[in-house]
Parts: C-alpha cells; sequence; structure tokens
C-alpha cells in the first residue's frame, strides 16, 4: 500500500474524474460516517487518482491526520488577514475552499459567495476603497477569469489592489486547465505567478501581496495548482512562511519637494489638480492643510474622496485656464492644454513607477515642467512643512485675497447648482437632483457613505450632499466599464458593515442588469445597503451620442432610442430584488411618493436588511 508520505505531490491528488460517487462513499465509509450524512460533515478525502481516474481503497486519506497543501497555504495567507475571500465555486480550487472552510473554520477569510467572477472581482475593488487593503478572490482559473477580466481592469485603472488566486490543473490537458492563466490579464495586473512547489506558493504568495500593496497599488493573480492544493504534505518535511514586511510608499526626494515647495511659494494663482491623491482620511486632510495654507484652488476628479464637497476652494476645471501653476496629484492624464499659455505644470504621481502599455489608460505624455515620482499621500507631510517654511509673512494678505477669490467663484457654481435642481422639480417620472436632495435630508444625520460613482444621478449627490470624511465616498471606477458599479458598491458596503455606516448606491439600470446577481450575495451575506435606482429606463448616454450624430448627419433624431432603451417591457426592478431577498419598492415614478418610502427602506436598512427602491427618473 502506498503511504501518502512517500509519494510524489503529483500522484498524492483527486483530478475531477476521481472524486467519482464510488470513491466518494469509500471515503465516507473509511471514516466510519454514516453513508447518510451530508458532504459537509464527512472530513474525508480521496486520494491518489490512478491514470484510469479511480481512486483505490488503500489511497483514502483521513484529513484529521495530516496537513494538506492548502491547509499550509492558508497558513501562508494568514498573516495579510484577509476578512473575506470571494469565490465563484469551483472543482479546481475544491482543496482551498475546504482548508478555509473547515482548517480555518471559515474566518480570516469568511467565504463570500459571488454568483459571476466579476462580481467576486468587483467587490474586492469597492471593498478596498473604504477598507484600504485588498481582500482575497477564488476564482476558476479559465472560465471564471474570463468572466471576471473586465473587473480586473477597472481595479487596474482606478489603481485598486486585488489579491486574485485561481484554480488551474497544469498536468491536465482533459480538464478546462490554461497553461499560462496569468495571460490572459497581464495587460492589466502588476504581477503573477503560478507556483510550483509548496515553497515556491509561500513565496510569490507573500510577494505579490508586497507587490499589491505597493503604490502604484493594482491587482496581482495568484496561479494553484490543484495537486499542491490537495496534495498531503509529506511528514518531515519543512515548509516556512516567509515574513510580509510592508513597503512604506515612495515618497519624494528632499529636494526636488524644497524646490516644487518654493513653486507654489512663488505662484500668484495656484490651482491643485487631484485624483487619485487621498488613499486614506490622513491624505485627505493634507490635501486640504496644503489648499488651505497656499489657499489654492482645487479642482476634484473625485477617482478618490479628495476633497470635501463643500469646501470654498472647491473649482470647477475651467479654472485651469486661469492658473498660473497647476500641481497635479496622481493625475497623470490631466493635458496641459488645458492651462493657458506660459502656465507651468508640476506634478507627483506615481504612476510612472509601474504601468502598462497594451490597455490604454494613460492619455498623452503629461509634458510636465516639474515632477516627482513619488505617493502623494506620502510626499505631502514634507511638501506641507516646506511651504509653511518658505511662505514669506509679506505673501499672507495676497494669499488671503485669492482664496476669498476662490470662495466667492465657489459659491457662485453652487448657486448655480442649486437653481438647475430646482428645473423640473414635480415632474414624473422623477428628477434626478429631487431624488438626491431628498435622500441627503434623510441621512445627513446618519453616518452614511455612498458606495457607488460620484456621477450617479447625474452627479446630484456629489453637488448636494455634504462629502467630508473618507469613507463618505468610494470615487469612480476607473476604467468606466458599466457594470463595475453595482457590484463594487456591494464590496463597499461589506467593508461598511462593520463600522455601522449606512451605505447608499445610487445605482443606473443599465450598469444593474450587467450583474443582478450581485444582489443575491448582499441578501445571503447580509450586508445592509439602500439602493436607489437611476432607473431611466434606457443605456441614456448613448441615446445622448447617437442622437446627436443624428443631428450631426441631419438625419431623423426620435429614432435614436433604438438599441438604447431598457424598455418594452419595463424592468420589475423592486420585484427583481424582492426575489433575491432585499426589501424593496417600486417603481416610484411620483415625487409625493419619494419621501416615505426612503425612510420605510432606511429602516429596513439600519435593520440590517439590504433594501431597493425602484425611483424611475428623468434621463439625466
Ligand atoms: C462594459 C461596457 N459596455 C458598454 C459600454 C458603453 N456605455 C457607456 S455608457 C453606457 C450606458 C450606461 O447606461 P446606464 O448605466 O443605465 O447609465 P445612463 O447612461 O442611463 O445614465 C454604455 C452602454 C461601457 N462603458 N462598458
Ligand atoms: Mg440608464
Amino acid at each position: 500500500m502506498d503511504k501518502p508520505d512517500n509519494r510524489k505531490p503529483e500522484d498524492n491528488t483527486s483530478d475531477e474524474s476521481s472524486v467519482d460517487r464510488r470513491s466518494f462513499i469509500k471515503a465516507a465509509a473509511a471514516t466510519g460516517a454514516a453513508l447518510a450524512t451530508s458532504a459537509q460533515s464527512i472530513s474525508a478525502q480521496v486520494t491518489g487518482g490512478t491514470a484510469a481516474g479511480v481512486a483505490r481503497e488503500e489511497e483514502v486519506e483521513i484529513v484529521s491526520e495530516g496537513k494538506y497543501g492548502s491547509d499550509f497555504m492558508m497558513d501562508v495567507l494568514k498573516q495579510m488577514d484577509f476578512e473575506f475571500m470571494t469565490l465563484n465555486t469551483h472543482s479546481d480550487s475544491a482543496g482551498l475552499q475546504e482548508s478555509v472552510i473547515n482548517y480555518m473554520g471559515n474566518t480570516n477569510p469568511e467565504l463570500i459567495t459571488a454568483l459571476h467572477e466579476e462580481v467576486a472581482v468587483a467587490m474586492g475593488h469597492g471593498y478596498y476603497k473604504i477598507e484600504g487593503k485588498p481582500l482575497a478572490a477564488l476564482i476558476y482559473g479559465s472560465v471564471g477569469l474570463q468572466h471576471a477580466a473586465m473587473a480586473v481592469y477597472s481595479a487596474f485603472c482606478d489603481r485598486v489592489p486585488v489579491f486574485i488566486m485561481l484554480g488551474n490543473q497544469r498536468n491536465n490537458p482533459n480538464s478546462r486547465s490554461v497553461q499560462d492563466p496569468g495571460a490572459m490579464v497581464r495587460d492589466f495586473t502588476k504581477w503573477d505567478d503560478a507556483p510550483l512547489t509548496l515553497d515556491h506558493f509561500a513565496k510569490s504568495a507573500v510577494r505579490a501581496y508586497s507587490v499589491a500593496m505597493t503604490t502604484p497599488t493594482m491587482p496581482v493573480v495568484l496561479s494553484v495548482d490543484k495537486k499542491l492544493q490537495e496534495m498531503v504534505i509529506p511528514r518531515g518535511e519543512k515548509l516556512r512562511v516567509p515574513k510580509y514586511s510592508p513597503n512604506t510608499p515612495p515618497a519624494g526626494d528632499s529636494n526636488a519637494v524644497r524646490e516644487l515647495a518654493q513653486m507654489l511659494v512663488d505662484a500668484e494663482f495656484p490651482v491643485l489638480g487631484v485624483e487619485r491623491a487621498a488613499r486614506s482620511q490622513a491624505g485627505l486632510d493634507s490635501i486640504v492643510e496644503l489648499a488651505e495654507l497656499l489657499q489654492a484652488g482645487v479642482v476634484d476628479t473625485i477617482q478618490r474622496m479628495n476633497f470635501p464637497s463643500k469646501h470654498p476652494l472647491l473649482q470647477e476645471p475651467t479654472i485651469f485656464r486661469e492658473a498660473d501653476l497647476v500641481l497635479a496629484l496622481e493625475m497623470p492624464m490631466l493635458s496641459r492644454t488645458r492651462l493657458k499659455e506660459g502656465a507651468k505644470l508640476a506634478s507627483i504621481s506615481s504612476f510612472d513607477l509601474f504601468t502598462r502599455s497594451n490597455y490604454w489608460h494613460f492619455g498623452n505624455y503629461q509634458e510636465p515642467d516639474f515632477s516627482i515620482a513619488a505617493d502623494p499621500e506620502a510626499t505631502l507631510p514634507s511638501l506641507i512643512e516646506e511651504v509653511r517654511r518658505l511662505l514669506p509673512r509679506s505673501k499672507r494678505s495676497s494669499v488671503q485675497a485669492r482664496g476669498a477669490k476662490f470662495a466667492e467663484i465657489n459659491q457662485r457654481n453652487r448657486q448655480a447648482d442649486k437653481a438647475f435642481a430646482a428645473k423640473g422639480w414635480n415632474h414624473s417620472p422623477l428628477n434626478t437632483a429631487r431624488v438626491a436632495a431628498e435622500l441627503w435630508d434623510e441621512i445627513k444625520n446618519k453616518d452614511w457613505s455612498l458606495v457607488s460613482r460620484s456621477d450617479g444621478m447625474s452627479d446630484w449627490g456629489w453637488k448636494l450632499w455634504d462629502f467630508n470624511k473618507y469613507y463618505h465616498h468610494i470615487g469612480q471606477s476607473g476604467s468606466v466599464g458599466v457594470g463595475y458599479s453595482n457590484p463594487a458598491s456591494i464590496g463597499a458596503a461589506l467593508a461598511n458593515r462593520k463600522h455601522g455606516r449606512l451605505s447608499i448606491n445610487l445605482q443606473n439600470d443599465g450598469d444593474f442588469m450587467f450583474l443582478p446577481s450581485t444582489l443575491w450575495t448582499a441578501a445571503h451575506h447580509n450586508i445592509p445597503m439602500l439602493t436607489v435606482m437611476h432607473n431611466n429606463r434606457a443605456y441614456n448616454q448613448e441615446i445622448m451620442l447617437i442622437s446627436r450624430m443624428a443631428a450631426l448627419r441631419d438625419r431623423d433624431v426620435s429614432r435614436c432610442t433604438i438599441g438604447s432603451e431598457i424598455n418594452n417591457p419595463a424592468i420589475d426592478f423592486a420585484g427583481l430584488a424582492r426575489s433575491m431577498g432585499w426589501y424593496a419598492e417600486g417603481p416610484i415614478e411620483h415625487p409625493s411618493d419619494l419621501r416615505p418610502a426612503i425612510r420605510r427602506a432606511i429602516a429596513q436598512v439600519e435593520s440590517g436588511v439590504p433594501a431597493l427602491l425602484d425611483t424611475v427618473t428623468q434621463p439625466n
């Protein structure tokens, strides 16, 4: 009889065909378990599939007697302290999944069932933007990764780390295995590997995490061979878990920082452009401090929660034209063509420290006059220090004067927004500004977090609500790929749950329908959140584009909903949500029905239940 200890790892596993009913029954019998016992309670594993794929009785191993490859893998992952592992279950990760369940007790990580692999990765995207650390996603290496690909690309564009593990069978051409699974997403991940041994897994897993978490943060992929997962670790085998030491993010060189500080101090009308500048509340606070110290205007593309939405120094992008110096903070796509002739452009960005070339996400070369390749959040404290040191007393009054000018412009912009919001206030379908305003009245005294893109509901949330904490908003998608928002919002809501925050998702109908199954995951895992539909029953942006095209060609604009409406039949979003365990109301078409529905839905969310309001809205 073969002792598992003596066998080579590759003999010591089961492939899909060997886990047939006959061998499962033998395994159950070998442990003394009753045949009627459910699969979860049988602690046995069939090992050693033969060439014909039939397991022999003597090859049955009892889990509790030894450690398996996937147990060791979890030992390695323990120090990363993954709170959650999203997955769509598959045979090539059966070893890992079982180790999470029984070896780890389904805690740190806890498995989160995703009904589509794109959901598994996009949830990681949203989760990171609240929690500041990644979750792990366990995905079928071949077909699963194909489903997940757009979500990987969105995370890459948005500089978000997701720790993706792929189940794969390197040695089995009869399975849906892949020779080089990472290849498909290599253009939009930072690093990947397919370890050959457990020792190799340990080193690569820690490296992958370190690479993913170092600025610029990005997704990484680790292909985990099924046989490695399932092998019994031979007795006496010495395996160690490499220690993970987080890298400090790259901060700007002190001479360069001093030079930049001098440029800022000398500028007459400086403006900060902020994109993915803040990674945490500390980053947001630093940007506020620098802006206030200089009384500089701030233009925010809101890819992160960089700057308070009601701050008087916040400006519209047109202000770039008036600046004599623009400092772009993690904003590599800001083109100097948007600046006035002769204006200077400076940059602090980690973009050049790592990027990829095939899938475009970078814009034209920025042509900065002065550039520091570094992480803005890590660099800002020393820049603030230098500015404070260099700012002469004699400049104080001119600094205050330009601050007053920015505040005046900000005030004008806000008044224009308010006037615009009031247009069509009583319309049915609903005015999106009214939906955002009524919602705000109900949440403003609560601890809330907007877990969707700020341009949801035509930016009205961003324009009308008071965003001032880092977790108030998760920023945009990175790729602008439709289908991101619904699952990313649930990932962010999952992160918000333990903090007791009220997660709000302003959800476009087109985006929703890519992955409606996302809702089931929220209900199944008790993730409370309020989803309010921007249900304009259309891919409205596309209708606008096609209509413009028709107008330019002097042809019939009225037909341009063809191919872009999501109507006839109208989707019953409330019914769909209820079918997956959500509290839901709608369609809500009349403004007078809105406020009571919001109150009822929030009460549900506060009792722990996800709730959806199907608000039928104006196109914009
Ligand atoms: C994956 C993907 N497919 C197609 C597009 C093209 N696209 C851009 S906007 C848009 C419409 C989005 O509709 P919806 O989410 O309902 O928002 P609305 O425009 O109605 O506000 C589409 C299809 C895209 N960005 N991503
Ligand atoms: Mg729509």
